[in-house]
């Protein structure tokens, strides 16, 4: 009796190494998509103040892993996830901050 409650209790763990396993390989897939890395040409800021609203409104948006933006350049260079995010999606979440961006070379 105390034999076949070990084996089912052997065999769901098993089960759920084996879904763990599992999981952390698509993971592993899902990470393995590289990171696209765009250049905005911003306009409208003024401060620093107007340097954090930009990144923190990119920041959140979703797909995006990371942002930079420089005042003096007027730039914004954002990595993204292009499975989860796009250029476009990346221009609105500068233009709902209250600034305005387009595509640089
Ligand atoms: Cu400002």
């Amino acid at each position: 009796m105390k034999k076949i409650l070990r084996a089912g209790i052997i065999s769901i763990l098993l089960l759920t190494i084996v879904q763990i396993t599992g999981c952390s390989g698509k993971n592993q897939e899902e990470a393995m998509a590289q990171p696209k890395t765009v250049k905005l040409a911003l306009s409208g800021m003024h401060c620093e103040g107007c340097v954090n609203t930009i990144q923190k409104s990119l920041a959140k948006t979703e797909g995006v892993i990371s942002n930079s933006v420089s005042l003096e350049d007027s730039i914004a260079v954002v990595s993204f996830d292009p499975a989860k995010a796009d250029e476009q999606k990346l221009i609105l979440a500068v233009e709902n901050a209250g600034y305005k961006a387009r595509l640089a070379q």
